[in-house]
């Protein structure tokens, strides 16, 4: 079965803990569930991980150029700041779709800007929890249409 990374970045740890109006009551765990269920369906294997750390992420993601067959990737505020989260992007020559939970072109400008959005295939934005599934939808599609060398 195909592999997913799902790769989550600073404070989403914090998810259904703090801030319930911009992001939900789901717990990153409860996401977790609703990730393993859907991937169930969609016959894909995924790995789910949080960090805080920048460096943690871009060492993810370079094991996922080996390991994974795709990434669904939402790095937090890094998402607006991290060129070395986008080279290792680039460098891993996977499909990636990023997910926010929340839509950031209707919050602070500095979050309209995202270097995550130029190594991806697609973004979701806006849709909670529900943007993981999606995405997941999405990249099955991917695998299933560029199959080979696991959809690279
Ligand atoms: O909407 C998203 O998923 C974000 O990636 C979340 C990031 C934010 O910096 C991005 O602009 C958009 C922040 C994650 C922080 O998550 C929290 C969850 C609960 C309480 C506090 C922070």
């Amino acid at each position: 079965m195909p592999t997913i990374f799902i790769l989550n970045g600073p404070n989403l740890n914090l998810l259904g803990v703090r801030e319930p109006a911009t992001y939900g009551y789901d717990t990153l765990a409860d996401v977790e569930q609703r990730c393993l269920a859907r991937a169930a369906a969609l016959d894909l294997t995924i790995d789910f991980r949080q960090t805080n750390h920048e460096g943690q992420l871009v060492d993810w993601i370079h094991e996922a150029r080996e390991a994974a067959d795709g990434i669904i990737l939402n790095a937090g505020a890094l998402t607006h700041t991290s060129v070395a989260i986008l080279d290792a992007l680039n460098a891993a020559d996977l499909p990636v779709i990023e997910v926010h939970l929340s839509n950031i072109f209707r919050r602070e400008s500095f979050r309209h800007v995202s270097y995550v959005s130029l190594a991806a295939r697609g973004v979701i934005c806006g849709l909670g929890p529900q943007g993981y599934e999606l995405a997941l939808e999405a990249l099955a599609s991917v695998i299933e249409a560029e199959p080979g060398e696991a959809a690279r």
